[in-house]
């Protein structure tokens, strides 16, 4: 392959500290080194690769390719990346992209948001998928001829012709260099129920499988990503399952509490860390302990319970467990009547207690404790709603958001935290369970029912899909603290 002349370059690789992993080579090139050819018939798919060190959502890749010869269709793609070829399904594949024939540089900018685990990968361009009836053509992409410039990868190409199957199929070609690339990366956060950390929930439900009241029951998971399938016969139908992060490793726990007088209800937690299993007396009889999370925001979730008070007018107390020091938190908020609604309203890591009363008029209120912004309360939605906990704007912050029936059917009714808007979106029949979740792996929450089998989801990054997992009667896992 032939390249344009070397020019200096002067820099380091610049990070964004509030974006540690971005990878930006944008910054160091130098305006005019391009490499060449990339486009039809041959040498049609150049990359670069990266590294992930710590779980991240890709939100966006820029880079600069153009000098074309004549215009050509081409995608872009994200697969993992096994040392010599791109490897597994495609995480991401663009739609079409066309650059123009033009003597000029096109900048082109991917948004793909999707949450990466630590690993090597490769994002490419690739005319493979689209060359049929394409005149011939030669483009040059921008890169910067310093393989030192980025530690982390480096440009690699392949002469994949109109075959996309060449993609993990062979070998790949490199050359000492870095495409000018800007891979912008946040840091990944848990997805709901995600027994492996990949930041994607699972696919779960909870089966009697002892038979009766006081059956024992069996945990039936199967993983988002690889589709393996583990089984944990954990808890019995009596129990309250309460599935989440105890021991700070990514993973959720299996768990339940177990009600009964105090000193004999708490909660029996699998810790996947260790596999060790742990029983705490904590709470008693008549307890809500669906509301279990980080409330002192050490990154294990804390065990708590919410305990109403005991007739009208009198208040509502949330015990927890401070995972930290083992100490005992209380906060006094809510009262008889209201509903539990916790969350992190505010984004500082921290849970914060909030409740839904009945305002009046066909009317609610949420309550909201923030940790770090204070007390507010917000109208928004009726008493009767269903409480969907969720972040589906992707901001860190717990969105208020309610599912509602009507005429049939349900609809999902967002605050999104970042604007304060809100919107609605039917999705789902009435009588389907609840299971809100982060299913495409983007960093939102995605609007998700689970129905006799199967869960249908409506992917905030890949639109409605199903995966069927369980059988009527089982209960799906995802729906623990819906109220
Ligand atoms: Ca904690
Ligand atoms: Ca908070
Ligand atoms: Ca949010
Ligand atoms: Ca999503």
């Amino acid at each position: 392959m032939k390249k344009t002349l070397l020019c200096a370059i002067v820099g380091i690789l610049v990070v964004s500290p509030a974006a540690a992993q971005t990878v930006d080579t944008i910054a160091l090139w130098n305006g005019a080194t391009g490499l060449t050819p990339f486009g039809i018939p041959a040498y049609g798919t150049y990359g670069q690769t990266f590294t992930v060190t710590q779980g991240a959502i890709l939100q966006r890749v820029d880079f600069l390719v153009g000098n074309c010869a004549a215009g050509l269709d081409f995608r872009f793609e994200l697969y993992a990346w096994d040392g010599a070829k791109a490897t597994g399904p495609a995480i991401r594949e663009s739609s079409v992209i066309t650059l123009p024939t033009s003597p000029l540089w096109s900048f082109v900018s991917v948004t793909t948001r999707v949450a990466l685990v630590p690993g090597e990968y490769v994002l490419f361009a690739s005319t493979a998928r689209d060359q049929a009836g394409a005149p011939n053509s030669v483009c040059n992409f921008a890169a910067v001829l310093d393989p030192a410039t980025y530690t982390g990868g480096r440009f690699v190409f392949l002469n994949s012709a109109a075959n996309p199957n060449l993609w993990t199929g062979t070998t790949w070609g490199t050359y000492p260099a870095d495409l000018a690339i800007r891979a912008v990366m946040t840091p990944a956060s848990p997805a709901g129920i995600d027994f492996s950390n990949d930041f994607r929930t699972d696919f779960a439900v909870v089966r009697n499988t002892g038979g009766g009241a006081l059956g024992d029951v069996t945990w039936l998971i199967s993983d988002n990503v690889t589709g393996v399938f583990t089984n944990t016969i954990w808890g019995n139908a009596s129990d309250w399952f309460v599935p989440a992060d105890y021991d700070g490793d990514g993973k959720t726990d299996v768990a339940i509490w177990r009600p009964g007088p105090v000193g004999t209800a708490g909660f029996w937690i699998k810790y996947s860390s260790t596999g060790a299993t742990g029983f705490t007396a904590f709470g008693q009889t008549g307890d809500d302990p669906r509301v279990v999370g980080d409330y002192d925001g050490d990154g294990k979730v804390d065990m708590a319970v919410y305990r109403s008070g005991a007739s009208a007018g009198l208040p509502s107390f949330w015990y927890y467990v401070r995972s930290s020091d083992g100490m005992l938190g209380t906060i006094g908020w809510g009262q008889y009547g209201d509903t539990p609604a916790p969350g992190d309203y505010d984004g500082d890591g921290k849970f914060d207690a909030a409740v839904r009363r009945d305002a009046g008029g066909g009317f609610a209120q949420y309550w909201l404790h923030q940790s770090t912004a204070g007390d507010t309360a917000i109208y928004f939605g009726t008493p009767t709603d269903r409480i969907v906990p969720g972040d589906f704007d992707g901001d860190k912050k717990t969105d208020l958001a309610v599912v509602r029936s009507g005429g049939g059917t349900l609809t999902w009714w967002v605050r999104r935290s970042s604007t304060g808007v809100v919107a609605g979106q039917t999705f789902g029949l009435t009588g389907d369970n609840i299971t809100p979740g982060d299913y495409d792996g983007d960093g939102r929450t995605d609007f998700s029912v689970w129905r006799s089998g199967t869960f249908w989801v409506s992917g905030s990054w890949v639109g409605v899909f199903n995966r069927a997992w369980g059988v009527a009667g089982d209960f799906p896992i995802a729906s623990f603290n819906v109220r």
